[in-house]
């Protein structure tokens, strides 16, 4: 006997092979114990779905997905950068305000001096803005601390958040985002200490997941960030990297030969970078928020990326500077409209893509038996419509493990 059942709506399963979206029409989706027990289509339930599943639901003129995935944020921070907005508008580029000591520094001041709960209750008003656009796992960095007591406050508030909102959290640690000023002009000095102890700090509280580090002029070498990898591996953390988004230092290539989970970003990556990523199975997760934001019109290489079979994934990047963003279905628009994806692979970037750039690939992302039975229902006539409104919201409920929360 299941715990529940879907019955009369359409489904898109989003598996990689078969129709396209994965879709079922008349489709049936049985949970049991906060796992996918059954999915097809409805005709083939092996009896009446009242004698299969203890409570019935009717899903008619619904669509059901897998639970959005958002897989790169940095929603912990305190303070606002608004004042920079109005500054770029005025002339100002993102680089020059990050040299000026503005940029990602203010944030790490704010962060710094807020209280725990205080950044917890910022966060949440986040967090709860994307799932109530039906995201039910995220990932959650750190960088907004630098030292060994915010950046381990930024996680933990993280996973409290997980813990209390019904949403899975994944945590990051990006100790390497930007020097912070107790070592300006000390890089190597920074990266030493981030190396011997807020990374195993991290490492050993339980509070990472994965660890990422940003390869740029105004941020990190690519041989800074390699240091940063080789300790991650020896504490059995997998890596990311925000890879070259404002130029091209090879960071895609880099985070590859680290096997990394994903690279991000990546307007700026070239041809070698693209199969670096296939080889090593690297997940390319594409930020159109950021891309928008900073007004750039360096493309990424998505055409690439099909060719040669580099999943790709779209996230929101939510963060106070590049990417004030808290919606994933915007995203989805601007992949499309901004990157020329299509919207089955825009959902497909917010859910298979972005679970595999999680390593949750196995149990998330995809609606099978065996898989968490995280889902969304959606009062839309077509998948397509996800991607194609702009600033409209169908969410009828998301599941979390067969649970409503929304
Ligand atoms: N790239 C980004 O998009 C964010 N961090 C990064 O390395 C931006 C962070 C910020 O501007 O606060
Ligand atoms: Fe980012």
């Amino acid at each position: 006997m299941w715990d529940d059942i879907w019955i009369g709506g359409d489904i898109a399963t989003m598996a990689r092979d078969g129709p396209p979206y994965g879709a079922i029409r008349g489709g049936a989706l049985a949970v049991a114990d906060g796992t996918i027990a059954w999915v097809g289509p409805a005709a083939d339930l092996p009896g009446p779905p009242g004698g299969l599943a203890a409570r019935v639901h009717d899903a008619s003129g619904q669509w059901i997905t897998p639970g959005l995935i958002d897989c790169h944020t940095h929603l912990v921070y305190g303070g606002n950068r608004a004042r920079e907005f109005e500054m770029r508008l005025e002339g100002a580029s993102y680089e020059a305000i990050a040299r000026a000591g503005g940029g990602i520094a203010s944030t790490v001041g704010a962060t710094r001096a807020a209280r725990e709960d205080d950044l917890f209750a910022v966060s949440e008003t986040r967090l709860a803005a994307l799932a109530a656009e039906g995201v039910t796992t995220v990932e959650i960095k750190s960088g907004y601390g630098l030292d060994v007591e915010t950046e381990l406050k930024q996680l933990r508030v993280a996973r409290r958040l997980g813990e209390t909102h019904g949403v899975t959290v994944r945590t990051t640690f990006l100790g390497a985002h930007a020097l912070p000023p107790e070592f300006a002009e000390r890089p190597d000095d920074y990266i030493d200490f981030v190396c011997s102890e807020s990374l195993p700090a991290a490492a050993q509280a339980g509070l990472a997941d994965a660890v990422d580090a940003f390869c740029e002029s105004i941020a990190f070498s690519p041989g800074q960030a390699a240091r940063v990898f080789d300790k991650a591996t020896a504490l059995g953390l997998p890596v990311k990297l925000h890879a070259d988004q404002l130029s091209d230092l090879g960071g895609a290539a880099l985070a590859a030969g680290y096997g990394a989970l994903s690279a991000d970003h990546l307007e700026y990556t070239g041809a070698s970078g693209v199969l670096a990523m296939a080889a090593a199975g690297t997940v390319a997760v594409l930020l159109p928020g950021a891309f928008y934001t900073l007004r750039e019109t360096q493309l990424p290489p998505v055409e690439l990326f099909r060719e040669h079979g580099v999943p790709i994934a779209v996230a929101t990047d939510s963060n106070p500077g590049s990417a004030p963003v808290t919606s994933i279905l915007l995203m989805l628009n601007m992949a499309c409209t901004l990157f020329r994806m299509t919207p089955e692979e825009a959902l497909a970037g917010a859910t298979r893509n972005a679970a595999r750039a999680l390593g949750i690939g196995e149990t998330h992302g995809v609606l099978a038996p065996g898989m968490a039975a995280d889902l969304c229902l959606w009062d839309i006539a077509e998948p397509a419509e996800l991607a194609y409104r702009i600033g409209f919201n169908p969410l009828v409920r998301s599941i979390k493990k067969g649970i409503s929360s929304v």
